[in-house]
């Protein structure tokens, strides 16, 4: 049985937790999950870090095979597990959604991540709110991009839902989230007609739910 580790709140481990669910593979059946990261510790022992000297989640068990890197763990779960029968497996189409898993990994996370970092892991105290506020508007931007390219295709990499679209949607929804409980401190967010047709689209109609938050986990 694969074994993940991983708490449930970080948004690297959702991604792998909905791409499972997309693969109909099932806690407690197809894997085990166990909590490590934030206050459930676990991801600093020598046996944690000799699967992953990062330190981080989610890592992934699969036999002899240690995998981490969250969109890395996608593309693994997609070739190892039957992809055909929930994504488009053609290569115009995997190679759309890879070029969006990359933005996501490299572009888009980082510009909004010290908002998100700034916000919800920075004691009151300590928040550069200046910083703050130009990383979530250049992040608004950002996304307004992935919002153009979804006006004549239903998905980021086309008409139908693929992996590249987990690690954006989990990203889009951390954005609105941060505005919402902090409209103060982002400033406006701008109204992407595109990007919540989306949205509700995912939620319809793939395992999104299962992982989406409603609120922030915020560490004081
Ligand atoms: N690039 C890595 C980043 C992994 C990462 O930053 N994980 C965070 C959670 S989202 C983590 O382990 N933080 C330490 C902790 O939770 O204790 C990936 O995509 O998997």
């Amino acid at each position: 049985m694969m074994r993940l580790w991983g708490r449930k709140s970080s948004i690297n481990v959702q991604k792998v937790l909905w791409c499972l669910a997309e693969l109909g593979l099932e806690e407690g059946k197809d894997f085990e999950r166990i909590d490590a990261g934030l206050h459930f510790g676990k991801n600093r022992t020598p046996e944690f870090l000799a699967l992953n000297p990062n330190g981080l989640v989610p890592t992934l068990e699969d036999g002899d095979l240690v995998l981490w890197e969250s969109n890395t763990i996608l593309r693994y779960l997609a070739h190892q597990h039957d992809q055909s029968k929930r994504f488009p497996t053609d290569i115009a189409s995997q190679y759309r959604s890879e070029k969006w898993m990359d933005w996501q990994v490299g572009t888009m996370w980082p510009t909004l991540r010290v908002a998100f970092l700034g916000l919800t892991r920075t004691p009151e105290n300590e928040r550069n709110y200046p910083s703050i506020l130009k990383a979530y508007e250049e992040a608004s931007q950002l996304i307004a991009l992935l919002d153009q390219q979804l006006i004549d295709q239903k998905y980021c990499s086309g008409n139908a839902f693929h992996i590249g679209d987990i690690p954006l949607a989990l990203c889009v929804s951390r954005w609105m989230l941060l505005n919402q409980t902090f409209p103060d401190k982002t400033g406006p967010r701008p109204q992407l007609r595109n990007i919540d047709v989306w949205m509700r689209r995912l939620e319809d109609s793939t395992h999104f739910n299962l992982v989406a938050e409603k609120e922030l986990n915020i560490v004081k």
